[in-house]
């Protein structure tokens, strides 16, 4: 792997995996997919149709190419994959006030007037981009932005995303034949489930923290912070007064986990209080529902937490955002 040199003050030097110090040094991990979105395992419900490969193909070649800077790539959705996004779109609607957090129901009627949100088609990342910047109609939003993906990133590369706010996105949809669960994230998730919490700046600050907590990090802490990562943001409970609310894109954007999770079905999951130490070393499944969720009390509670438990982390000096350069800076005294 990668690694560079960081020079130290009081004791020489030590290695360090690469990562990147500002955001156009994003671009040098945006072609690293691990997992084309081009290609397709023969368990997905797509890999039979050719039409949709193709498409696939024509879609991520777009991501590949943009870099710092560009507009993000406009796509044309079709008529049946806009069915598909309403399918979806109508559906989550009718669960989000009983299930849903609050700060996501505060917020999507937000983008439904200012970025394209409907359930007649999929809006567009440089318009959700846009308005995550702040730039639309001068409402104040949270800095964050979009970066098209064409496939799966190493949990590195994806991490470290977040400490420049940046958020990578797919552009691709779910096949229809399948609707109401996907097991790799597409537009719809990325989208519908990731974005609007984005504009929450609770929450924008507690995927901030887990970015920046995620640069240079061992790989054994990439792992942990990338649990902690899967337990919340996608697959995070809230406790709202008596109640638990779904926080986390892969519930949201599945709306047959959702009901699961919410305890509508038979089978019922678990719930654990949200402890970063504890989420971090437990194992979960990725192409099936969870068997356990982990109920935060708060994004502030959330965000303090992982603030905690970064520090405790095996890492020889720490870093600083610049939101002003947009940059981070190395501070050696930990
Ligand atoms: N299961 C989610 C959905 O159907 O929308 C997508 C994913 C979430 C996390 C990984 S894949
Ligand atoms: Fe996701």
């Amino acid at each position: 792997t990668e690694s560079e040199m960081i020079p130290q003050t009081n004791f020489s030097y030590f290695s360090v995996p690469w990562f990147p110090r500002k955001l156009k040094d994003l671009d040098l991990i945006c072609s690293k997919v691990l997992e084309y979105g081009q290609e397709l395992d023969a368990d997905h419900p797509g890999f039979k149709d050719i039409e949709y490969r193709k498409r696939r193909v024509l879609i991520t070649e777009n991501a590949l190419k943009f870099r710092h800077g560009d507009k993000l790539p406009h796509v044309e959705y079709t008529k049946e994959e806009r069915e598909t996004w309403g399918v979806v779109y109508r559906k989550i609607m009718a669960l989000l006030p009983q299930h849903v957090c609050r700060a996501y129901n505060y917020v999507l009627p937000l983008l439904e007037q200012n970025c394209g949100f409907g359930p007649d088609d999929v809006p567009q990342l440089e318009d959700i981009s846009n308005f995550l910047q702040g730039e639309v109609l001068q409402i104040e939003c949270t800095g964050w932005r979009l970066k098209p993906v064409s496939g799966l990133l190493s949990s590195r590369d994806f991490l470290n995303g977040l400490a420049f706010r940046v958020f990578h996105s797919t552009q691709y949809i779910r096949h229809p034949s399948q609707p109401l669960y996907t097991p790799e994230p597409d537009c719809i998730h990325d989208i519908l489930g990731h974005c609007p919490l984005f504009a929450d700046p609770d929450f924008a600050d507690f995927s901030h923290e887990i970015g920046l907590a995620s640069l240079g990090a061992s790989d054994e802490d990439i792992e942990k912070l990338s649990t902690v990562y899967w337990f919340t943001v996608e697959f995070g409970v809230c406790r709202e007064g008596t109640t638990v609310k779904a926080f986390g894109a892969g519930l949201i954007s599945s709306f047959g986990e959702l009901e699961y999770a919410m305890g509508l079905d038979k089978e019922k999951p678990k719930l654990l209080p949200f402890v970063p130490e504890v989420a971090a070393t437990t194992k979960y499944p990725i192409t099936t529902y969870q068997p356990t969720y982990f109920v935060a009390e708060s994004f502030q509670d959330a965000k303090e937490k992982v603030i905690e438990f970064a520090a405790r982390m095996n890492r020889p000096f720490s870093v600083r955002y610049n939101p002003w350069t947009q940059s981070v800076e190395v501070l050696d005294n930990k």
